[in-house]
């Protein structure tokens, strides 16, 4: 198909929006259902929810092509965020709201005998990441069009998500998440847009006509990028900008070369090569281990995304492209955009720019998010697989290297410790690329996610380059989008919240702060609505609760959640030890004032994380003895909830009395969880590290509870760590270890947790668990006490939600645009 630009679609007529009355919408889900779907009344669920997707889409499509048209007026800067994963959830609810649809498409699905809440549920989550960097993402592009910036987001469409999640005997079984099986009805496919991808080959030196030297990248194995645009609507704004996700399929001449000389299986197993790169999301969320694929997922997303804006500039004079172009690399994932743009600028036959040139440019373009300070998250590459996936790119890098170097000798004459602290290649018997230095050489602007890690990350891991270019350092701490965590995942609080404070907080989560008179005044009507509004959204919980494990919580209990990926950082044990240190309190009779409790852990262990699966383990048996101890008597319930993800957070999160957010002090970057929950009235119980410093600056000591060692002490600590000593002096501390020892929670399999307990009791422990039980179980008392108090409890709650409002990630955006993407925000005719 020719290239074209939908430039000429915005010289059309406009495109009058489709009415959405609710007999308008009926008669559209019934021709949607039985012309094009081909089903009848009666029909499973999803085809009903297809029918209706396809329904809103086309009441989407108009703004769309309107903000598009905008986009593409000359003079418009725009944005564009490179991620490796978006963690989406369902979109249906969303749409509905930001449109406004809610209440006409509730009428009209009345006609097909079904409820608009079961046709959501049918909707599959569309789970393409891991965890906290993915969600960020997503909640980064609802921000971008409720503010109105033209901001594009691009990442890879993978035919498998994040596996599903479920337990059997207590361990962690992983499932492919299909999740497209049945379609995506929200996607656009644009064929009409893709780009080709090179791997492999070799470079030569060449020589054009106008004596313009430049490298050449041939004998490559090309893969074919199509495009599909997946709309992101803004709230109430007739905003919808786009997620433009990729998909590999094989060239046709690739295939072609080989299916004539007759080897027919080869081209359609070649075909199928191309096809993998985006197969499946890699579920791991902190350690990667060189695999070729990944690699090729970060090229192919990077090649097709700056080939796709090059498209868009089309001829104009590339010495303004910087002026009209930002890119956001969500973490190292896309950082080989660097050495990309280079190789378009330098080697693209209508380019062929002087390196010089090429770098200012470059520079001007990229800007770079780190989302993390563990060691094993950051990314290298081996200088070997480089050499033969990517040659071309390789060189550039090379080029890079020799000429930052340079820099750094003059900056620094003599310094050649420096030298080989900063270079973009760590030497070696197996050299490695440092995609992180790679990133920040390459940006005007580097971010952390929270006030601390920002701070930590120019102290520690990126020192040198703060002494060289501290100007390119910044922090932008994290939010959430409100519109999903408050206002779709709560409706009861956000019509009390309109009720109160008039609708617009959902565009202004700032107007929040007006709650604090309610608690502070002691208002008994709204107080009690406060306590009726959380004690449905903790009877939903406990529904699902029952629904998934088969336990009972009751609502009148405190519910006391952590809900995250699975890893020793994040020091899921910690809460395990307090776990059976109740239960050993209510075996050992010490249940004077006793608090009943639900305990609600879950998350998702990288497949091939070992301790993280023996903690998942773990937590199920010590539920198994909990809950059905008949000494217990139900006064404590622990589950481990099967498959966390997006959608189960949207009952999660309004549910909570206690966030749990207890990483090793600066280990955590921000947590965005934390927010969620804040926002949603539940108090943290959390260490002074990530945005949970942010949370108790915002809500005051006495609204939280504080524990643990800060990240200085944590560091003054490591090297003369004695985890025996804390044993000895703290009885509580020696019982839950004897008690985990004993096989207690192990008994027909002794020695089970036999390493877990090793590793908390080793010097070596690097995440100090036992160094903070006795300030995380003095803390947990102080939640008990408070929770004793429910009035005093109901009024830290609002306190909560009333602090929240700058965890709105309109407030993140709003930073990253005033400060690093200045665009200009669209206007449109509401
Ligand atoms: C190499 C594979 C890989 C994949 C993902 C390495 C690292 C990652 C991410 C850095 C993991 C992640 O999700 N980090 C989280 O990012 C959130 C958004 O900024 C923060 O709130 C979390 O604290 C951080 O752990």
């Amino acid at each position: 198909m020719a290239e074209q630009d939908t430039t000429e679609a915005c010289v059309l007529p406009n495109m009058p929006a489709l009415p959405a009355t609710p007999q308008d919408l009926s008669q559209d889900i019934r021709r949607y259902l039985e012309y094009h779907l081909g089903r009848f009344l009666g029909c499973d669920h999803f085809y009903l929810y297809e029918s209706l997707t396809y329904t809103i889409r086309d009441r989407i499509m108009s703004d769309w092509r309107n903000t598009w048209c905008l986009y593409k007026r000359v003079g418009v800067r725009r944005a564009h965020y490179l991620s490796l994963e978006y963690l989406i959830g369902r979109s249906l609810g969303n749409h509905l709201l930001n449109l406004d649809l809610h209440e006409p498409v509730d009428k009209a699905v009345k006609d097909f005998a079904i409820s608009l809440e079961e046709i959501e549920d049918t909707e599959p989550d569309a789970g393409l990441g891991n965890g906290g960097l993915g969600r960020l993402a997503a909640c980064f592009l609802d921000s971008c069009a409720t503010l109105g910036l033209p901001v594009t987001g691009y990442g890879l469409r993978y035919e498998f998500g994040m596996f599903k999640q479920h337990i059997d005997n207590g361990y962690q079984v992983e499932d492919p998440d299909h999740w497209m099986r049945d379609g995506h009805p929200w996607e656009v496919e644009r064929p009409e847009y893709m780009q080709v991808v090179k791997f492999g080959g070799r470079t030569e030196r060449h020589i054009d006509l106008q004596h313009r030297a430049h490298g050449r990248w041939v004998d490559t194995e090309d893969v074919v990028a199509v495009p599909y645009d997946v709309p992101v609507s803004g709230y109430r704004n007739k905003i919808v900008n786009t997620l433009r996700l990729w998909s590999a399929t094989s060239t046709d001449a690739f295939n072609l070369k080989e299916f004539n000389a007759g080897d027919y299986t080869e081209s359609v197993a070649s075909k199928n090569e191309a096809e993998n790169i985006t197969m499946v999301l890699y579920p791991n969320d902190a350690s990667e281990n060189g695999k070729e694929l990944r690699l090729r997922q970060q090229y192919f997303l990077t090649s097709a995304s700056l080939q796709d804006v090059f498209r868009q500039w089309g001829d104009q004079p590339l010495g303004e492209f910087a002026k009209y172009n930002v890119f956001q690399l969500n973490d190292t994932h896309p950082s080989i955009a660097v050495a990309e743009m280079m190789r378009i600028l330098l080697d693209d036959p209508n380019k062929r720019l002087s390196w010089n040139e090429a770098w200012a440019i470059t520079r001007q373009c990229m800007a770079y998010t780190n989302h993390t300070l563990l060691p094993e998250a950051l990314e290298r590459w081996p200088v070997r697989l480089f050499k033969q996936l990517l040659p071309r790119p390789l060189e550039i890098i090379y080029e890079i290297n020799a000429r930052f170097l340079a820099d750094v000798r003059q900056h620094w004459p003599g310094d050649t410790d420096r030298v080989r602290r900063m270079s973009l290649i760590e030497e070696g018997p197996d050299p490695q690329i440092r995609m992180a230095w790679l990133a920040i050489v390459g940006s005007f602007s580097v971010n952390g996610v929270a006030a601390l890690h920002s701070k930590l990350l120019t102290q520690g891991l990126f020192r040198d380059f703060y002494e060289l270019w501290p100007e390119r350092f910044n922090n932008k701490t994290n939010g959430v989008t409100p519109r999903r965590w408050l206002a779709m995942a709560n409706p009861e609080l956000a019509e009390l919240l309109s009720e109160q404070l008039g609708d617009g907080w959902q565009a202004d989560l700032s107007r929040l702060s007006a709650l604090r008179p309610f608690a502070e005044n002691d208002d008994a009507a709204f107080i009690e609505r406060w306590q009726q509004i959380r004690r449905h959204n903790k009877q939903r919980l406990a529904d699902m609760v029952k629904k998934e494990t088969g336990v009972t919580f009751d609502p009148s209990a405190l519910f006391d959640v952590q809900v995250k990926r699975i890893h020793e950082y994040k020091r899921q044990l910690l809460n395990v030890l307090h776990v059976v240190h109740l239960y050993d309190r209510i075996r050992r009779g010490d249940d004077g004032d006793w608090v009943n409790r639900c305990v609600l852990i879950g998350g998702k262990a990288a497949p091939g994380y070992q301790r993280a699966k023996e903690i998942i383990k773990l937590v199920n048996n010590v539920a198994g003895v909990v809950n059905n101890d008949p000494a217990v008597g139900g006064r404590l319930k622990v589950v481990f909830l099967p498959n966390y993800d997006v959608t189960k957070m949207m009952t999660i999160c309004p549910a909570a009395d206690l966030s749990e957010q207890i990483s090793t002090a600066g280990k955590e970057a921000s947590g965005t969880g934390n927010m969620k929950f804040m926002m949603n009235g539940a108090i943290t119980i959390g260490t002074y590290d990530g945005a949970n410093i942010e949370i108790l600056d915002a809500v005051g000591e006495e609204n939280f509870f504080l524990f643990g060692l800060r990240a200085d002490e944590v560091a003054a600590l490591r090297g003369n760590y004695q985890p025996q000593q804390y044993i000895e002096a703290d009885a509580d501390l020696a019982h839950v270890l004897a008690l985990l020892e004993s096989d207690h929670f192990s008994g027909i399999e002794p020695g089970l947790f036999r390493p877990i307990i090793d590793g908390i009791k080793s010097p070596d422990d690097p995440w100090l668990t036992l160094a903070d039980f006795r300030s995380y179980v003095d803390a947990q008392g102080r939640a008990e006490r408070a929770w004793r108090d429910q009035a005093a409890w109901v009024r830290m709650s609002i306190c909560n939600c009333a602090a929240s409002g700058g965890f709105s990630t309109d407030r993140t955006i709003g930073e990253y645009n005033s400060e690093i993407w200045r665009l200009e925000p669209l206007i449109t005719s509401v």
